[in-house]
């Protein structure tokens, strides 16, 4: 279902492994995606074990047989199953964390879709100091970003609250991250959830960042379903349509076993804010 400012997503996980994490849909790929487009969502969120596991899944064939689009791939299994990231203290981790989201980017890119950078980004800790590590997640960025560039599509950053990561938090640090790289290929997700934690008004971060953001995260202050927590939508959307952005709002919620529930209410939110 499109509505005249964005499109909308819903998140679908196939890594059992990450378990309580913000997944509307989890597994059964082809019945999920039947049932995403019938119920009048335009495209997917996937997060997934790797590229090639959507590669042995015939991913492309699947959407084109639900016609759903591919909203974005997610790289955090890189983390959750791997424990890699783009700032790790070791060199063949880094290396393996880019190798990682290069895959996922170059699978996404065949659907016109972006990969996400969220978890990937890792933490500065031990002998590792901040300017160090963001040093290592620019130098990451540029090339995972121009790798996209030359794919024909975007790379997806995304700051995360405090308790998830230590180096971006804010939409603001965000953007400022994206303007120091020298590839200006990588846009900023914006998740509602981590921004209700560290913003002291997303609609304003959301309007400073005019013409950076490439994606949302849409779910509500206690990671469900928008609407069912404390969010007010109305001036974040607001804030969207004032900056122009025009993308998608996809639902990265926890469902707690309800996930056509917790899509349904993501709909009607959804629909409201239209
Ligand atoms: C993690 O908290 C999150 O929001 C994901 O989108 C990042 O992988
Ligand atoms: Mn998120």
């Amino acid at each position: 279902m499109s509505n005249a400012s964005f499109s909308s997503a819903v998140t679908l996980s196939l890594v059992p492994e990450a378990a309580g994490g913000p997944f509307v849909f989890w597994d059964d790929l082809a019945g999920n995606a039947r049932l995403i487009k019938s119920m009048g969502f335009d495209a997917v969120e996937i997060f997934a074990p790797s590229a090639e596991f959507l590669r042995s899944l015939d991913l492309k064939k699947v959407l084109e047989e639900a016609e759903l689009r591919l909203a974005a791939l997610g790289t955090g299994a890189g983390w959750v199953l791997h424990k890699w990231t783009l700032t790790h203290s070791d060199p063949s981790i880094r290396g393996k964390a880019r190798d990682f989201v290069g895959e996922l980017i170059k699978h996404a890119s065949e659907f016109g879709a972006p990969a996400i950078v969220g978890s990937m980004q890792g933490r500065f800790e031990g002998n590792v100091s901040r300017q160090q590590a963001l040093a290592w997640l620019r130098e990451g960025l540029n090339e995972l970003g121009g790798m996209a560039a030359a794919q024909g599509t975007v790379l997806l950053f995304e700051p995360l609250n405090r308790y998830e990561t230590n180096l971006i938090n804010r939409i603001e640090d965000g953007v400022n991250l994206l303007k120091s790289l020298e590839t200006d290929s990588v846009r900023l997700l914006v998740d509602l959830f981590h921004a209700n934690i560290e913003e002291t008004s997303t609609a304003t971060a959301i309007e400073k960042a005019a013409g950076h953001i490439g994606h949302i995260h849409f779910v509500d202050s206690n990671r469900r379903a928008a609407g069912w927590g404390q969010i007010d939508f109305k001036p974040i959307v607001q804030a969207l349509k004032s900056v122009g952005y025009r993308g998608y709002l996809s639902a990265e919620a926890q469902a707690h076993g309800d996930a056509e529930g917790a899509a349904k209410q993501t709909l009607r939110s959804y629909r409201s804010l239209a």
